[in-house]
């Protein structure tokens, strides 16, 4: 494995769109650990809620899988017989580094699908995660999508929902922002790399209140929906269907 340290925004001028290309795919797991606080905790937890909610013979769908992390959480926590693990990505190199990362799983533990995630049959499912994927969809796609995912869980099924969330008003959202800037300096990022990763993400990660998602997942009928966790500006939540 050749991962490596994220160095994408270092340079002046470094401004275009966020794309999940080649050189993102082979940064990703030093990106996301340095940019999300809270992201290892969150796989260790989808590891502990696999075993607490996958039901034997059914399938656990991992919708905009990157390199793959929560879907190896799932297969490290599956102890339930007969269940298949999904993992989606629309975006060539994170399948192709995903494959490597699972590769000491052995083969067929994890069923690699490059394919838009809207686009993906969900059917007969214990488990799906969105793991910080629902945030780059456009805004009048959501609910559509949830709907599907509702509609594909077996009844006591659970959606896995981590989003990056807007603050409920001007003033929080100034604070959660502040915050998360401040942990990205801690683990090294400069003010000029903080500021053009911000840029480059504002028309492709559009952030949502957390009020937003609690309602929508009601309005999609999904039975419970409450956060698990949250730091700063970034929240898992778990849906029952
Ligand atoms: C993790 N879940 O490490 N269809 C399929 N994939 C998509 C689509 C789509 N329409 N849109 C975006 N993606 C991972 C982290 S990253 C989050 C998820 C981040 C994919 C995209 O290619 C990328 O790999 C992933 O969603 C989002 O637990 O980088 O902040």
């Amino acid at each position: 494995m050749t991962d490596s340290r994220d160095r994408l925004f270092e340079r002046p001028g470094s401004v275009g769109d966020f794309v999940f290309d080649a050189a993102v795919a082979k940064v990703f797991p030093d990106m996301i650990s340095r940019s999300v606080p809270g992201y290892a905790a969150i796989l260790n937890m989808v590891e502990l809620l696999t075993g607490l909610h996958a039901q034997a013979n059914t399938r656990l769908y991992d919708l905009g899988c990157s390199l793959g992390a929560a879907s190896i959480a799932m297969a490290r926590g599956l102890h339930q017989q007969g269940c298949r693990i999904i993992a989606v990505d629309n975006a060539p190199a994170m399948l192709e580094k995903a494959r490597e990362h699972s590769a000491h799983l052995g083969g067929g533990a994890i069923e690699f699908q490059l394919a838009d995630l809207r686009e993906v049959d969900i059917a007969n499912a214990s488990m799906v995660v969105l793991n910080f994927t629902l945030q780059f969809l456009p805004l009048a796609q959501r609910a559509g999508l949830l709907q599907r995912i509702r509609d594909g869980l077996r009844p006591g099924g659970v959606l896995i929902l981590s989003e990056k969330i807007a603050g409920a008003n001007p003033d929080e959202d100034a604070a959660l922002v502040a915050m998360h800037h401040a942990f990205k300096r801690q683990q090294g990022y400069s003010d000029l790399e903080i500021s053009q990763k911000r840029a480059a993400l504002e028309k492709v990660l559009l952030p949502e209140t957390l009020e937003t998602h609690l309602q929508r997942l009601a309005k999609t009928g999904f039975q419970q929906a409450h956060p698990w966790f949250q730091c700063f500006n970034f929240v898992s939540i778990v849906a029952r269907a």
